[in-house]
Formats: C-alpha cells, structure tokens, sequence
C-alpha cells in the first residue's frame, strides 16, 4: 500500500519539480496545509529543510519532505544564499535587486544549492541529502521556463539559463536533480515495512 507523503512547500515551481522527481516512487503525495507556517530559522539549507520536513510532520502526524534551497553568488560572499526567498517580494524583485548588487562585476560564478529532508510522522529525520549546480548570473534575465532566478542562472556547458532549458534538462543537471538523485534510491529503504 502506498504511503502517504507530505510535500512541505508553498512554491508551486518547486513543487512540480519535486513532484517530478518522486513520481513512481511508491508514495502517495499530498500537499502541506495552506495555514502551516514554518519560520526558517536555520543558518544553512539543511537546517532549514530539517526544520520545514519536521514541523509539517509532526503536525499532519505523516511523513514529510521539504527542500531549501538558493542561489550562491561568489562576488557577494554566497547571498543571498539562505535569504534568496527573502530578498524581494517577487521573483522580478529578487533579480533585480541581485542584479543590482553585483552591477558590473566581472566575476559572475555562482550556484545554485538544495537542501532535502524527510521526516517520520514523530519529527524524527530519516533521511537527508544535497545537491549543488554550479553557474554564473547574466546581466539581464532570459528564456520563460522555471521559476525563481532561473532566467539569469547561465549553465556554460549547455549555453542555457535554467529558464531557456526543458523541464527535463534542468531537472537533471540542477541541484535539486543533484539532491534527488542522491535520495531517491534511499527512499526504498524508508518503504520497507518495519521502518
Ligand atoms: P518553501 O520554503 O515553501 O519550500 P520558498 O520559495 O520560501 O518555498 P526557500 O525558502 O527554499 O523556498 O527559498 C528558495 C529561494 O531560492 C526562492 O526564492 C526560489 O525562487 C529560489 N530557488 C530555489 N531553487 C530554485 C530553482 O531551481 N530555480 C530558481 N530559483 C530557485
């Protein structure tokens, strides 16, 4: 029988990627209550995901999951890194505010991280992993795919923003991709009946 899985975001962006990643995996998904909110007072993505998958755990009494994630720009010392949802009221906010701090600097490598956890229906952790996908910022926005600062993240190897490429291809070369792949074959283990 499957079991139940609780998808701990309110990003619709990040949603349909998650959902993506753990279609045919054996749980059934189902979303965080809208009025569940969750203060992200971690330090590092980790932290944070721990404390999101917890908190949604423990209150639907289900196992949960929750991603956090960010950009990383090297020229800014890592911000807006944990703060990336914080930096603006929206996604165009966000990247001009971004754009507007790194002006002209010719230094413009960057990544984006994830952070992913799963709680039991206790709060405990069960499982946890992180990806990494390293970029660089353009100086204006392109392509209309994604969400988030997906049209000024610029994947030389494949001469993309994030936004310019299929769902397909950013779901497997993000971080988030990075991250899922890493848990995805642990998640069997969770399944087993004992556990
Ligand atoms: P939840 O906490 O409800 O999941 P959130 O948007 O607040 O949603 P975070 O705190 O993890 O999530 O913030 C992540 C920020 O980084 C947010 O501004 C995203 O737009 C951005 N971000 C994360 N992954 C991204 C991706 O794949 N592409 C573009 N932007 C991304």
């Amino acid at each position: 029988m499957a079991k139940l899985l609780v998808v701990a975001t309110g990003n619709p962006g990040k949603l349909r990627e998650m959902q993506a990643y753990l279609a045919g995996s054996g749980w059934e998904l189902t979303l965080k209550p809208e009025e569940l909110e969750i203060e992200e007072t971690g330090e590092t993505f980790a932290a944070n995901a721990c404390l999101k998958a917890s908190q949604t755990a423990q209150a639907t009494g289900n196992w949960a999951i929750a991603d956090d994630s960010g950009l990383q720009v090297d020229a800014l010392n890592g911000a807006p890194g944990v703060y990336s949802a914080r930096y603006g009221k929206t996604d165009a906010e966000r990247i001009a505010r971004l754009l507007r701090e790194l002006g002209n600097e010719v230094n413009r490598q960057a990544q984006f991280a994830c952070a992913v956890a799963i709680a039991r229906p206790d709060g405990a952790i069960a499982l946890q992993s992180e990806g990494v996908c390293r970029g660089e910022i353009l100086h204006a926005p392109r392509g209309h795919g994604g969400f988030g600062y997906d049209p000024i993240f610029y994947v030389p190897q494949k001469q993309l923003t994030f936004a310019e490429m299929s769902p397909e291809l950013k779901r497997s070369i993000s971080h988030r991709g990075r991250a899922f792949t890493a848990l995805l074959p642990q998640l069997d283990t969770v399944l087993s009946p004992e556990s």
